[in-house]
């Protein structure tokens, strides 16, 4: 039985006996999904057959070939899996998911529509147009996060410390074991068509100039390998060397989370199991859980999560106070797309990003507040910083994203600081506090031209 504190129910609809339709988007994986796991329990109580449906867009933030190639691979091994168990898969193209949700609602007699959570606001947009059509109901899960983002807190929460209790006092009921999917009894179609990936590939708009990486393996298999390699060979190392760019301590599960690949709860209950200290796991579960879980009541309670209008009213008074301080080093999104500023350490953090696809946790957050230091103002910076972080990073496009150059730039979330130029009380980060926590010059080395 699925918790249905997961669970929001839209709009009613012209109640017809037709299957239920999984409109997936966010929570691309058959195992470990709670969105799937409930249309599957609404489809066998109606006795009907289930589908999951994903809705491809043709540009979708600024993602390019390198975001889609990664995706694409994700959604073939996921159609294979899911025919084994007798669930549909089926993919409509167009820029209008709305418009194609509510054609394939109609001409299979949809009952039931079920989706899973996103805070985004093109995501929102999207399902607001089909409650609104009317057509059918909509009973979303969400699938993305332990302790789901609209139980957790009512409104927007000042820093993880205020969000944290509120989660922590509720993993007791959320952080459960998952159900597995099982065989579906009534089929989708006699004959099931494979989805014809080639046209599908051939509807997206993007750009071709940033290739796919071979860094990470796309797919639901090599992110529940990550996981396991991660839990077997650097979660002990975790706590003492995540801010060390060198170190290769971290998980590298960003781009499986991002895409839905994995579920944070399977990594979150893998780790809970594991056998290490407890304090290498509560210091990745802080980051798994509380951070992660505090993006999306960001970007769910605020509006304006990708712009200045987000940032707390300290922050804002101080850098408008420090508005007109004078910039020793202004550079164009051009020249940071290219990594030619003075300083190799930002550079080389650019090249890793470029190259690999995902730069280093730490490594983001001296690179945004580089960008606020040599850009005119906080709005151009937050600018450059979104349009660089989508399209480059794997991960990117994501809530983490958001209130991630939110925290760098704007303060969110963090608290002030001593005030200096530019920066005003805004934590600043400087190459010689880098050079106190890691070897920089390893790192240069590492990313150099
Ligand atoms: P690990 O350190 O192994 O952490 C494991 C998981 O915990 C991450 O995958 C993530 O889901 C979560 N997590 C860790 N740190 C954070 C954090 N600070 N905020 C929220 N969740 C966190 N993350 C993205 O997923 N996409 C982005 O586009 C993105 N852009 C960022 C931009 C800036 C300027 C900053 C400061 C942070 C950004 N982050 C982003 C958050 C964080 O840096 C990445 O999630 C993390 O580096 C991903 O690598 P990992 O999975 O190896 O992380
Ligand atoms: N979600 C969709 O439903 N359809 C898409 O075509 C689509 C493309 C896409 C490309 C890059 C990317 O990073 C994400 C993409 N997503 C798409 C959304 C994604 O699954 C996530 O839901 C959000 O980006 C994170 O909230």
């Amino acid at each position: 039985m699925i918790n249905p504190k997961r669970i929001i129910s839209f709009g009613s609809g012209k109640n017809v006996r037709g299957p239920v339709c999984y409109w997936m988007s966010r929570d691309q994986r058959m195992d470990d999904n709670w969105a799937l796991l409930y249309a599957q329990e609404q489809a066998k109580k109606r006795e009907t057959a289930l589908v999951v449906l994903f809705c491809m867009v043709p540009d979708f933030l600024g993602a390019t070939r390198r975001q889609y190639g990664f995706m694409l691979k994700g959604l073939q091994e996921l159609e294979a899996r899911l025919r084994e168990k007798q669930i549909g898969f089926e993919v409509r193209c167009g820029s209008l998911p709305a418009k194609e949700v509510c054609a394939f609602v109609n001409a299979h007699r949809v009952s039931l529509l079920v989706t899973d959570f996103d805070p985004l606001r093109i995501k929102r947009q999207w399902k607001r147009r089909v409650i609104e059509s009317g057509v059918v109901p909509v009973h979303e899960v969400d699938a993305h996060n332990i302790v789901p983002c609209r139980k957790a807190s009512d409104k927007k929460e000042f820093a993880a410390y205020t969000i944290r209790p509120k989660i922590n006092r509720r993993l007791e009921e959320f952080l459960e074991d998952f159900p597995a999917v099982k065989k579906h009894p009534f089929p989708w179609s006699r004959k099931p068509r494979n989805v014809d990936w080639e046209q599908v590939a051939g509807t997206i708009t993007v750009d071709e100039s940033v290739g796919e990486v071979d860094s990470f393996m796309p797919g639901e298999n090599h992110a529940a390998k990550a996981l396991k390699n991660f839990v077997e060979r650097r979660l002990s190392r975790f706590r003492a060397q995540r801010n060390d760019p060198n170190a290769g301590a971290v998980s590298d599960l960003s781009p499986y989370l991002h895409f839905g690949q994995l579920s944070a709860q399977r990594a979150a209950l893998t780790i809970s199991a594991a056998k290490v200290g407890e304090d290498a796991k509560q210091a990745f579960l802080e980051e798994l859980i509380v951070r992660r879980e505090l993006s999306d009541n960001f970007c769910f309670y605020e509006e304006a999560y990708d712009s200045v209008q987000a940032f707390p009213e300290w922050a804002a008074k101080t850098l408008h106070a420090h508005a007109a301080d004078r910039r020793e080093y202004v550079y164009t999104r051009e020249q940071f797309a290219q990594a030619r500023t003075h300083d190799e350490l930002w550079n080389a953090a650019q090249r890793q990003m470029l190259r690999t696809g995902k730069m280093h946790g730490y490594m983001r957050m001296y690179w945004a507040k580089k960008i606020l230091e040599w850009t005119r103002s906080p709005q151009e910076a937050l600018r450059i910083g979104v349009y660089l972080n989508d399209k480059y990073e794997l991960d990117g496009r994501d809530p983490n994203g958001y209130t991630g150059l939110a925290w760098s730039i704007g303060g969110v979330h963090d608290r002030a600081w001593g005030e200096r130029s530019i920066f005003g009380k805004v934590r600043y980060m400087s190459l010689r506090g880098c050079r106190s926590k890691f070897n920089v010059d390893a790192y240069i080395r590492s990313y150099s031209e």
